[in-house]
């Protein structure tokens, strides 16, 4: 087998975005473009020479032809091993404990995460550090300094790789280790939870339905809910992975998940049901009539820690992304914990994580997780769900009620308006941003603004700055609207706006959330003039 130096030159377009680098699968597929981004990655890190890798992927079309490829260059810039998981797959979460537990030089992880996928959806490549997180910005930017410099990259000319039967190969002089792709991640499940108090739960007769969405995690959830927690067989639609997910979206969602959310708003509704995106790593819970937004699903979280052996303890902080709602900030306050704003993306837990300030993060775009690896975590988040459900033996809307009694409740909902021009987009953020300085103390809609800036971020722990992290106006009273711009789209520019507010008369806590929000959504439309700079009159997908 012999080493081909390939000449390049650099393809513009290959910034990592919120969470790696996603095209459309058409792009990824075009001459050199993997392969430029993939030596950008071992050019960024030092190189490859003598370190081991992770490898997995949601399995999306492309998923292991690219998985080929990483490993031929993987062999051919000096890697010593790659331990991929059978036929390429593995969730997120999965692939973050196997780059902590085996204690490699970290992984990479073929996804575009929640966006379609197919020969004319999208595709994704993203790296995680040895920390098992996805890869800081200073190492994104190095990795981005080097496709725009790139001029050569290595391959190996090879047959492909087994990928088929768990065992050990080699590629060259590279030792390929092929794992299945669930069993350490179950195992750490195992360790997290109390399994047998689970097992009791569904032999008690409790009922619930997981849907995987035609994405990654079927295999898991199969082995886990079905398998080991002894749930009734059919608990797991959607199941199998496919490439194109099913002609689906495999973003859970009330939009994306209407299977789901119809069965549970209906009369044949399970105790709980849950959803989960293409590479595992978002969540979504709803219980028998009652949807529980991402940010309650936080607080509801760290509220009862008590429930998880794992957690008991105590929690040494939370955190989560600016425009998520404050629910989580007032359980911290109560728990007399830390509680940190980050921005968007998980890369910014990271550094809380490690240095042990954070056990709990969270973000409003159904990403919930703890300590126990560094991304976010679906299936570890209906097992928390469900661990409470068990302790408890309360419904979830019980559960939610309670919570808001207790701490208020933060109405919340995300307005996206997908594909719009870009310089539509970037000309509705620049004026906005260029009035912040004057808006304490303007009027719209009724709502007084209180304050208004541009997120910044300085990491506790390294003292890094991140800058123009999404633009926020606080209103007085408790309402929040805050802008961002999608960092995953494929196609145009996909605004985010986030809305909130805050309830704690008793009278009022079971408000509808569009009639709770009716004010914020007005004011947020007048003051940054959404429906004027985008020529929408509504938006593509509320959650
Ligand atoms: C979105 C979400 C963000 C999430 C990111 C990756 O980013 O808002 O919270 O971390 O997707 O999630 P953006 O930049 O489009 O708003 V995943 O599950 O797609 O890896
Ligand atoms: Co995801």
């Amino acid at each position: 087998m012999s080493i081909t130096t390939i000449q390049t030159q650099p393809i513009d377009g290959q910034k990592p975005g919120t969470s790696g680098l996603r095209k459309q699968t058409r792009t990824f597929m075009e001459p050199h473009f993997l392969e430029n981004f993939v030596q950008s990655i071992f050019d960024g890190i030092g190189g490859a020479g003598g370190k081991t890798f992770v490898l997995g992927g949601d399995g999306r079309y492309f998923n292991e032809r690219a998985a080929q490829v990483v490993l031929r260059m993987a062999a051919a810039n000096g890697a010593a091993k790659v331990i991929a998981g059978q036929g390429a797959l593995l969730s997120t979460p999965a692939a973050s404990n196997l780059i902590r537990k085996r204690g490699t030089d970290g992984g990479i992880i073929l996804s575009a995460s929640h966006n379609p996928g197919g020969q004319d959806g999208d595709f994704g490549v993203k790296f995680n550090s040895n920390n098992g997180g996805p890869a800081a910005e200073d190492i994104t930017g190095r990795i981005y300094e080097a496709t725009k410099a790139i001029s050569e990259y290595r391959i190996l000319e090879a047959h492909d790789v087994d990928l088929s039967t768990v065992g050990v190969t080699t590629l060259g002089d590279m030792e390929v280790e092929v794992v299945d792709p669930v069993a350490d991640y179950q195992a750490l499940m195992e360790d997290l939870f109390d399994f047998d108090a689970l097992r009791a739960l569904f032999s008690d007769g409790f009922s619930m339905r997981f849907d995987a969405m035609h994405a990654v995690t079927g295999p898991y959830a199969t082995a886990i809910l079905e398998g080991a927690l002894g749930a009734a067989p059919g608990t797991v639609i959607n199941g199998v992975p496919s490439p194109d997910f099913g002609g689906g979206h495999p973003d859970p969602n009330p939009t994306w998940a209407k299977e789901l959310m119809d069965l549970m708003m209906g009369p044949e509704a399970p105790d709980f049901g849950a959803a989960s995106d293409g590479d595992g790593d978002r969540n979504m819970i709803v219980g028998r009539g009652a949807y529980v937004t991402p940010s309650d699903s936080l607080a509801v979280l760290a509220a009862n820690y008590a429930c998880v052996p794992a957690y008991e303890q105590g929690l040494a902080g939370v955190a989560r992304s600016m425009p998520t709602s404050r629910a989580v900030d007032r359980v911290a306050e109560k728990l007399g914990i830390d509680c940190y704003e980050t921005p968007t993306g998980w890369k910014f837990f990271g550094n809380l994580l490690d240095a042990g300030k954070a056990t709990l993060c969270g973000e409003e775009s159904a990403g919930t997780g703890s300590d126990h690896v560094r991304e976010k975590d679906g299936v570890w988040a209906v097992l928390y769900w469900l661990s409470i459900l068990a302790k408890t033996r309360k419904s979830v809307a019980e559960l939610l009620l309670a919570h808001w009694q207790s701490f208020g409740r933060n109405f919340y909902s995300r307005h996206d308006y997908e594909d719009v021009a870009t310089d539509k987009a970037n000309a509705l953020m620049d004026g906005l941003r260029s009035q912040l300085g004057d808006l304490p103390g303007q009027r719209f809609a009724g709502l007084t603004v209180a304050e208004a800036d541009e997120f910044a971020y300085d990491d506790p722990v390294d003292g890094s700055r991140s800058e123009a992290q999404g633009l926020r106006i606080g209103f007085e009273g408790g309402a929040r609207a805050v802008f961002r711009l999608s960092g995953t789209g494929t196609q145009g520019a996909t605004l985010r706006v986030y809305l909130e507010n805050y309830e704690t008369d008793p009278t009022r806590l079971a408000l509808a959330p569009e009639e709770a929000l009716a004010s914020v959504i007005r004011a947020a439309d007048a003051l940054a003039g959404i429906a004027k700079h985008t020529g929408r009159d509504a938006p593509d997908v509320t959650t």
